[in-house]
Parts: structure tokens; sequence; C-alpha cells
């Protein structure tokens, strides 16, 4: 099947990704031409990705061959729902404080019995490599990915409970927001004992453990201190990079 993300995780292999957050299929393409990416988070919470953009990147992802995972601005039923019709192979949502967050999404990340999904994925069968809407349905709530990002103070607290919750597929630290939720210093000792704490929950439930990552050497480091699956740097901020290294060769005197 084309479920790329989940079968890379189900070997036990590191799942390497990026970030997009403007809505071209072309860049999307363009990066995934690199190679030996599993998986491209598409975001709809802070990038300038809309809903009515989900179905031509999900196709350009898949296309690639990686996953598309969409990250809606907000963990409501009818976001989720748009996000999983378009084709996404999983949802993440942003700022998971307790277990009855992560169960609440579950719910409504699966079709009924298991949760209250509404059914009408007339678009979504090709981003499984399937044609009929029956057979993705029969493997829909066990192929896609449940997502939740842990980057707030009730979130670290809760952080075991919350990965225990069945049907939670990936826990993924959202550093950014955990040290500015923390009121601590990026990379300091209040920092890196709060992702530590949350990598080591996430692995005693048999979750994957994930961390957002905007450059090779801190994803290097991340994987090195046990994470299953990082982001390497997003669209923007590989533009911004490259832009200023060249500017400044220009510029210098
Ligand atoms: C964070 O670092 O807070 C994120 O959620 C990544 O965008």
């Amino acid at each position: 099947n084309a479920l790329y993300l989940r079968n890379k995780l189900a070997k036990g292999e590191k799942a390497l990704g990026f970030w997009l957050t403007f809505p071209s299929t072309g860049l999307a393409r363009t990066i995934l031409a690199t190679g030996g990416l599993s998986w491209t988070l598409l975001d709809a919470e802070h990038g300038q990705i809309t809903d009515k953009d989900y179905f031509d990147l999900c196709n350009a992802v898949v296309a690639s061959k990686a996953s598309p995972i969409i990250r809606i601005p907000f963990d409501v039923e009818w976001m989720i729902k748009r996000a999983l019709d378009a084709g996404a192979h999983g949802v993440m949502t942003p700022l998971c404080h307790t277990a009855d967050d992560a169960r609440r999404i579950v719910k409504y990340s699966k079709y009924p019995p298991t949760g209250t999904r509404g059914f009408g994925p007339m678009f979504s069968p090709h981003s499984f490599g399937l044609t009929t809407e029956g057979a993705y349905a029969a493997g829909a709530d066990k192929g896609l990915l449940v997502i939740v990002q842990i980057e707030s103070v009730p979130g670290v607290e809760n952080v075991e409970e919350i990965a225990k919750v069945d049907g939670v597929d990936v826990i993924f630290i959202g550093p950014f927001d955990l040290s500015k939720f923390l009121g601590c210093e990026f990379g300091g000792e209040v920092h890196e004992a709060a992702i530590a704490k949350i990598l080591k929950a996430a692995k005693a439930a048999g979750k994957t453990a994930a961390i957002f990552c905007t450059s090779g050497e801190m994803a290097r480091k991340r994987l090195d201190q046990g994470f299953d699956m990082v982001s390497i740097t997003t669209d923007i901020g590989a533009v911004q990079n490259g832009f200023s290294k060249e500017f400044a060769i220009t510029t210098a005197t």
C-alpha cells in the first residue's frame, strides 16, 4: 500500500520529513525529489495552507512516495474530517493537554463504531493506493495516523496518560511552543528535561516519539537521542537560510 510513513515506522526505521508552509505542489515535489523522506507536514496551523489546498497537496506528496500529514489549526471534529477526506495519511493536532483531549482526537479520526468520523471519502482512496471508497473505509481506521502535539505545561504533566491512549500513534513535540509555555530558555536545562520526559513517556507506551526540527544539526541530535521521527527543516526556513547565506557571500567586503 501507499502508507509510506506508517510502513517506515512499522519497520523500525527513522522517519525523516519536512514541513510545508506554502500551498505549492511544485515546491512539495521539488523538495521530495531529494529522496529519503517518508512524510511531509502540510501546515494549516501556522502555515499559509488552508483546506482548499489539501487535496492537491496530498496528491503531490503521495505522487512523490511520501505520506501527507495535515496539521490542522485546532482539534475540532470538522477540521479532522476535512483533512482526512482530502487524502491525508493522518492529522497532527496542536496543543494536546490531557488524555481526554487525545481520546477526543482519536474518536474524531475513526469511523463508527470506534469513533464519529462521518462517511464521505470520495477523494481519499487514491492516496492510499486504492480505487474504491469501500477499500479505503475498510483500512482507514488502522492505516491513518493520529499524531498529537505535546507542547504545553499540562501536556508535559499529563504525557504518560496521553501516550497510553489507544489510537494515538505519534507523540510529537513542538519545541518552540514548549519553551514559550514553560517560560524557559530554548535548549536550556528545563526545556531539555521536558523533552526527555516526553520522549521517555512515548517509548514506554510503545508510541512513535517525534519532534519538530529546523536544521539538520538539530534533527541529527534528536535522532541520536532516540527519536523515531523528525522534520529536517521547513520550506520557508530553507529559503531564508539559503538566501541569507548567498547574500552574505555577495556583500562580504
Ligand atoms: C513548535 O515547535 O511549537 C511547533 O509546533 C512546530 O511548529
